[in-house]
């Protein structure tokens, strides 16, 4: 494989390809010599003492005393099953780091065994340098074994404190589509990714294989894939460990990578094979880096990955009360507890813990021995202190292009219509021209369903598996493309999340229902970026992660009820509000000033929810600026308060629902023309909680004068409407704040059906109006009649003809 396949016989045929994997002959070959070996081994002896040290000791470090109970630690916490073999990876990593000059980061996926983590990232001197108290010496060891799961202290995963760490893995899944994350537009980078054979069950992870074919070996890094094949997950066996050898070697040849098998438990051997595996597979990797790149001709490589098979809890207690615990289940996390009441226990830790032999492996002081510190590389070198790994350092600001250039022409406000996300399209094609290297738009294969296709005018999208002739009429593809299109959400979302950790800028959109499928990692992330802007001082800035929401609830008119679910933003109001922020932009022009905001922040998750469908365009681009950098503000054309009391507030939040809320006010303003009404847009959903809350929230007054005190608040929502009412109730006008929204009504429906059907179209606010001012309640009965019929009318016309009613559809702002 080291000779560019033959383009033909590669894309064409992919079925023919052969099975191309190590030879047994390769794992015989021995490149360390006895000493190097030795050295090797006394280096990760130290990682794993250090491992042990963290999960049991409070005092007493180096053993210079015989072990004692009040050296224990009180709970003990953490996770040594994973730990050795992260350190093994590592140490043999340094090895090809510092032999080669080689610029490597290392993620995780099990980052649960962060003891394997830390230990690398404190015997590198990183650790002491970001940390003075925890110095390489007896009393810094002390107090690194001390903090390690410790309450006020770090966790037992690998999170934002630990130097080189930009994957915690506290929830598994996402590390191989975060380290292919990593690895694009950084040609020279090599992204280590272990990943944990439970790990690899999960759906995320299944599906991030495939990120091979997003990989262009001339301009993107690489991914080598290490698959800890641990056997064994928290209390069961895993899968992919349970297979026969060939099961497991096709998957991975089915996957299109070249699997290289390092298995064993004696760990010179293991030492060995791991060594000429590494020299094996990275040297492949440079040979295809250096084929492509020679030939500026990109072609998919077969990438080496190696599975690691080695026991979980390796060097650990091989038995423990006639129960196996080294290479089994029993080993995941405290291979046994009770030490400090159990003298048997605490003299069988301290039988493990010697089994290292502290005494040759640090100095009196407490610090490496130099023989044992050389074989670290130096610097930015070193894993734990890669400037990939705090990619804020690296990150540069966008170029970006003057927004106002791609608006929507709005010479009367209400009249024209206009898909929203098209002008986004073209202001995004335009920031991707002008950052051809730091900028990517990531979307399950519905950039041009949600109408930004645009982009691919700038660049296609990426696209290294086979291509067919007829792809070239309007498939979009290319092998340099930077739109990055795969049906896996999770996948996209984690190389965005990885591409942005090492400092680059990226758009991600979805459509709104599906968005739930990344639940979880929004959770992730806005965990991981609140820890890193609160509590991490050293970690630098990185770009927003922006999400765009599109394909929104209120137009599925053939799709229906499973693409109703304006449910995500529900869930984003749960983070922590340092690195929330939600935008409903209620036209395009606004949606433009929104999404400039966003690409120009750091350190947040903006989510931006805007419908792609036409759309009636309020506001000029001027009014969108003043109005988007208010979050909130009184519309003075829908209004008719000015100058006097309200009788009514009406607001609204959303696109659709802003146009429905000003059918809603258009008919008042004919039929009830003493009525005194103020309209309110929401463009930024934390304006609703109080400033205390939220540092884009409302003061007191802020809020009450927009919303009045003592006025009905009739607010036509986007989302759910209970959202509104969480946010907001601490107000003292949500006494009088009556929310409509989508209450999980709908089917195959006209636009005003659905509105109907969920109370939030024109005719259900004018009656909520009518009900909530009490000079209109009787004097505007006969008007509420009208809106009962237009009720029952509308909906037996959309079911007799299949649409709406012309003026209806047609409808537009009168005044
Ligand atoms: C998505 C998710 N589900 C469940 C868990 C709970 N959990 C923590 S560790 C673990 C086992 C992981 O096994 P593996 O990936 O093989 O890692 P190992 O410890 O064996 O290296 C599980 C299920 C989790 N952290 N994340
Ligand atoms: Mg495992």
């Amino acid at each position: 494989m080291n000779e560019r396949p033959n383009e033909v016989e590669q894309y064409a045929r992919p079925g023919t390809w052969q099975a191309e994997t190590q030879k047994t002959e390769d794992a015989k070959r021995k490149p360390l010599s006895d000493k190097e070996l030795e050295l090797m081994n006394a280096y990760w002896r130290a990682c794993n003492y250090l491992s042990v040290g963290m999960i049991y000791l409070k005092d007493n470090p180096l053993l210079k005393e015989p072990l004692k109970t009040e050296d224990v630690k009180h709970r003990l916490l953490g996770h040594w099953g994973a730990s050795p073999a992260l350190s093994f990876v590592w140490v043999h990593l340094n090895r090809m780091i510092v032999k080669n000059d080689l610029d490597v980061i290392f993620v995780a996926g099990p980052g649960h065994g962060a003891p394997g983590v830390l230990g690398p990232a404190y015997l590198e001197g990183t650790y002491s340098e970001i940390y003075p108290d925890k110095s390489e010496d007896a009393e810094g060891m002390q107090k690194f074994f001390k903090q390690f799961s410790f309450p006020g202290h770090i966790g037992s995963h690998v999170t934002p404190e630990t130097p080189g760490s930009i994957h915690e893995g506290g929830e598994l899944g996402y590390s191989l589509s975060h380290a292919y994350g990593m690895a694009l537009d950084t040609p020279d980078l090599i992204v280590a990714c272990v990943v944990g054979d439970g790990e690899a069950e999960t759906g995320p992870l299944a599906t991030a294989w495939h990120s091979n074919k997003f990989i262009n070996p001339v301009r993107d890094g690489a991914v080598l894939p290490i698959l800890n094949l641990n056997g064994y997950k928290i209390a069961n066996p895993t899968i992919l460990a349970r297979i026969s050898h060939e099961e497991l070697e096709a998957l991975f040849v089915g996957y299109g990578y070249k699997p290289y098998f390092v298995e064993g438990d004696d760990p010179a051997q293991m030492h060995q094979k791991m060594a000429a595996t590494l020299e094996e597979t990275i040297g492949e990797i440079r040979q295809q880096q250096k084929t492509a790149r020679q030939s500026k001709n990109p072609f998919r490589p077969r990438w080496p990955m190696i599975v690691l098979r080695s026991p979980k809890g390796w060097t650990g207690p091989k038995e423990i009360k006639g129960h196996k615990v080294e290479g089994f289940w029993r080993s995941h996390q405290v291979p046994f507890a009770d030490v400090r009441d159990n003298p048997a226990n605490l003299k069988l830790l301290e039988d493990w813990m010697r089994s290292y032999k502290p005494e040759e492996l640090f100095d009196e002081t407490g610090k490496l021995v130099p023989e044992l510190k050389a074989l670290a590389p130096k610097g930015n070198r070193r894993m734990s202190a890669n400037p990939h790994a705090n990619g804020g350092l690296l990150r540069k600001e966008l170029k970006l292009p003057d927004f106002r250039k791609y608006a929507v022409e709005v010479p009367t406000r209400g009249t024209i219509e206009y898909e929203n996300t098209k002008p986004l399209g073209e202001f995004l094609r335009d920031v991707m021209k002008q950052n051809m290297t730091s900028f990517r738009l990531f979307g399950p294969d519905e950039t041009a369903s949600n109408r930004l296709q645009a982009v691919y005018e700038a660049s296609k999208k990426t696209w290294m598996a086979d291509m067919l002739p007829e792809d070239a009429d309007g498939g979009e593809l290319a092998r340099d493309g930077r739109v990055m299109e795969m049906l896996s959400e999770h996948t996209l979302l984690g190389w965005l999340e990885g591409y942005l950790l090492t400092g680059r800028h990226g758009f991600f959109h979805t459509y709104e229902a599906f968005s739930h499928v990344i639940d979880s990692m929004f959770n992730q992330h806005a965990k991981w970026l609140d820890i890193c802007k609160n509590y991490v001082p050293w970690r630098a800035s990185v770009a927003s992660e922006n999400i765009l929401l599109s394909s929104t609830v209120w137009r599925q008119d053939h799709n229906g009820f499973s693409h109703q679910d304006p449910g995500f933003i529900d869930l984003v109001t749960n983070k922590s509000s340092s690195v929330t922020r939600v935008y409903l932009p209620p036209d395009a022009n606004t949606l433009l000033s929104v999404a400039d905001h966003c690409l120009r922040s750091t350190d947040y998750i903006n989510v931006i929810v805007a419908d792609k469908q036409k759309h009636l365009q309020f506001t000029t681009i001027d009014e969108a600026v003043v109005h988007c950098s208010k979050g909130v503000g009184i519309w003075r054309r829908a209004s008719t308060d000015e100058g006097e009391e309200p009788d009514v507030v009406l607001a609204s939040c959303g696109d659709v629902a802003t146009m429905e809320a000003l059918a809603a006010a258009a008919i008042l303003r004919e039929r009830a023309q003493d009525l005194k009404l103020r309209f309110v847009n929401v463009v930024d959903l934390f304006k609703l909680q109080p400033a205390s809350e939220h540092p884009h929230g409302s003061t007191e007054r802020e809020f009450d004068s927009l919303f009045t005190t003592d006025k009905p608040i009739i607010f036509n929502f986007h989302g759910y409407p209970w959202l509104i009412h969480k946010l907001s109730y601490r107000f003292e006008g949500h006494d009088n704040m009556h929310v409509r929204g989508y209450k999980e009504k709908g089917n195959i429906n006209t636009p005003l059906e659905l509105a109907m059907l969920n109370e939030t179209s024109r005719f259900h606010l004018v009656i909520d109006v009518i009900d909530r001012v009490p000079k209109l309640r009787t004097k505007a009965a006969h008007l509420k009649e009208e809106m009962k019929n237009a009720i029952i009318d509308n909906l037996r016309y959309a079911h007799e003809q299949g649409t709406d009613r012309p003026e209806i559809t047609n409808w537009t702002w009168p005044y």
